[in-house]
């Protein structure tokens, strides 16, 4: 029993490094799979100067990475056996709000990092972009919108893309780390998420300060919109 313990903490402090998110932890059929803080795919200067490299750094290194040990600490106190980190979201409801919080916390990050590159596009492109087009009526109203909804989300929470079981495009914004795939009941906005931004204030306050809105008129630039507009090919097919 004491050599688990021990092999438990062990792997928790190792588990950033060792373990991949599909691993499910060899010990028996209890024990939960484990989940690793995963590599940004770019330096901390990559996005700069629209996100300085100090705040990436911060917000990968630290506040996701304690996400991710948080997460892996509450599944092994509550000897939750799950899978990937979006079936988990998808069964939210059966955990407690640690698991909840901190779930979300390294879905959304996972998420957001491969949603960020300086490319040459700095609006939506490609069937995406027809899409927004033809619901929206112009790229820069539906820009606008997603502006908006990020100014008046109050507190901490991420604007959300979504598309949602009617296969349209949908934009709001949900508190904490709260996402669209978790099956909250009161919650209204469900379905793919295809573009998502962080307004926690540690997304933007080292550059900006309390400056949401220059924070959110900046951001587009370092989004890839190539990769959104995959995401909308996915989500509709
Ligand atoms: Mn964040």
């Amino acid at each position: 029993m004491k050599r688990r313990l021990f092999l438990k903490k062990s792997i928790l402090a190792a588990g950033a490094v060792t373990l991949a998110d599909s691993t499910v932890w060899a010990k028996g059929p209890k024990e939960p799979t484990l989940f690793t803080l995963p590599e940004l795919g770019y330096g901390y200067d990559a996005l700069d100067p629209l996100i300085d490299a100090q705040t990436m750094e911060i917000h990968h290194s630290k506040h996701h990475a304690a996400y991710v040990s948080n997460l892996n600490k509450a599944l092994i106190e509550n000897h939750k056996q799950i899978g990937s980190i979006e079936d988990l979201c998808k069964n939210i409801s059966l955990y407690n709000t640690t698991i909840r919080n901190n779930a979300g916390g390294h879905y959304n990050h996972s998420f957001f990092w491969k949603l960020l590159k300086t490319t040459d596009y700095t609006e939506p492109i490609g069937e995406f972009a027809e899409a927004i087009t033809k619901q929206f009526g112009h790229i820069s109203k539906f820009s606008t919108l997603v502006k908006k909804t990020g100014i008046n989300h109050f507190g901490s929470g991420w604007v959300w893309v979504i598309v949602n079981s009617k296969r349209e495009i949908e934009i709001g914004s949900l508190p904490n780390q709260d996402n669209p795939l978790m099956n909250i009941a009161e919650q209204q906005l469900k379905g793919t998420p295809i573009l998502a931004i962080d307004v926690w204030e540690h997304a933007y306050y080292l550059k900006h300060q309390n400056n949401r809105i220059k924070y959110l008129s900046e951001i587009s630039g370092a989004i890839n919109w190539e990769y959104v507009n995959s995401l909308y090919l996915a989500a509709i097919k």
